[in-house]
C-alpha cells in the first residue's frame, strides 16, 4: 500500500513545488520564434512597409523560395512584437544579404506602453556579404517597463545597383533558461538544472496545462531570478531550500516520467 502510494505522492509534491519554483522557456515556437512570416514566404504579412522595400522571389534567397528586398534608398520593413516581458532576455537573429556597397541593418528596440524607446537600439549589420547570406545573432535584457518590440529592416550607402535582402529574421526568449534555478546556481550550466530541463521538456510542455504553466512562469520570474541573482545569502537559500529539493524529487521519479 505505502510503496504503491509514494510514486503517487512524490509526483504530486514535484508538480506543486515545481508550479512554484520552475522557470522555463517560452512555448515552442516556429522558427522564427514571436516574429510573424520571419521567412517572408506569405507575401508581405506581418510586415509594415515603408518606401521601397518588399517580397522577392528570384535570386539569392537564405531559406524557402522569398527573401525581403530593399531596392532603393530609405526603404524598410518593420514588425511589432507585442507581449515582451520586461527583464526578460531575448534572442535576436536574422540573414543578411548585402551586394555592392549598401549595408543591411536588423534593429531591434524595446518600448514601453506609451510607445517611448527604453534603450539604445539593438543592430546587427552586414556589408559586402560576397554573394551570400551572413547571420546575426545577439542576445538583449528588455528594460524594466517594456511591454513590445520593434524590429526594423533597414539599409544605408545604397546606390542603383546594390542589393539588400533579409531572410528568417528571428526573436525569441533564448531556450533552455530555468531562470530562477539558473540564478540560485549562478551558472546555467549546473548538472542539476538539465533535471529540470529535461522535465520541463519531456512532461510539462507535451501537457497543454503543463504547457500553459511554463509559459506563465517564464512571464513572471525574470525580476524574481535578477533579484536572487544579486543577493548571494538569498541564492544559498533558495538553492538549498527549493531548487535542490525539486531537482531531488526530479531525480527520484525519473523512473516514472523519463523513457
Ligand atoms: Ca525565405
Amino acid at each position: 500500500m505505502k510503496r504503491r502510494f509514494l510514486p503517487i505522492t512524490a509526483l504530486l509534491v514535484l508538480a506543486a513545488v515545481m508550479s512554484t519554483i520552475f522557470l522555463a522557456i517560452p512555448m515552442p515556437a516556429s522558427a522564427g520564434g514571436m516574429v510573424v512570416n520571419q521567412s517572408f514566404e506569405d507575401g508581405l504579412t506581418g510586415w509594415v512597409v515603408s518606401g521601397s522595400a518588399g517580397q522577392v522571389c528570384s535570386g539569392p534567397v537564405h531559406a524557402g523560395t522569398c527573401a525581403a528586398e530593399i531596392t532603393g534608398a530609405g526603404g524598410s520593413l518593420t514588425q511589432e512584437i507585442s507581449n515582451v516581458t520586461a527583464l526578460g532576455r531575448y534572442q535576436l537573429w536574422g540573414w543578411i544579404y548585402a551586394a555592392g556597397n549598401a549595408t543591411g541593418y536588423i534593429e531591434l528596440d524595446f518600448l514601453d506602453a506609451s510607445d517611448t524607446l527604453l534603450s539604445p537600439t539593438t543592430v546587427l549589420s552586414a556589408t559586402n556579404t560576397g554573394g551570400t547570406y551572413v547571420e546575426g545573432n545577439t542576445t538583449v535584457r528588455a528594460p524594466l517597463n517594456t511591454t513590445h518590440a520593434r524590429i526594423h529592416l533597414v539599409e544605408t550607402g545604397w546606390v542603383s545597383g546594390d542589393d539588400v535582402r533579409f531572410d528568417e529574421i528571428g526573436f525569441n526568449a533564448p531556450a533552455g533558461g530555468c531562470f530562477i534555478a539558473t540564478a540560485a546556481y549562478g551558472t546555467d550550466t549546473a548538472q542539476q538544472l538539465d533535471f529540470l530541463r529535461e522535465y520541463r521538456d519531456q512532461v510539462l510542455l507535451k501537457d497543454p496545462l503543463g504547457a500553459r504553466f511554463v509559459y506563465l512562469y517564464y512571464k513572471v520570474s525574470p525580476p524574481i531570478a535578477n533579484y536572487i541573482a544579486e543577493h548571494p545569502a538569498l541564492r544559498t537559500v533558495v538553492r538549498e531550500a527549493l531548487v535542490e529539493p525539486v531537482v531531488s524529487l526530479t531525480k527520484l521519479t525519473q523512473g516514472i516520467w523519463g523513457h
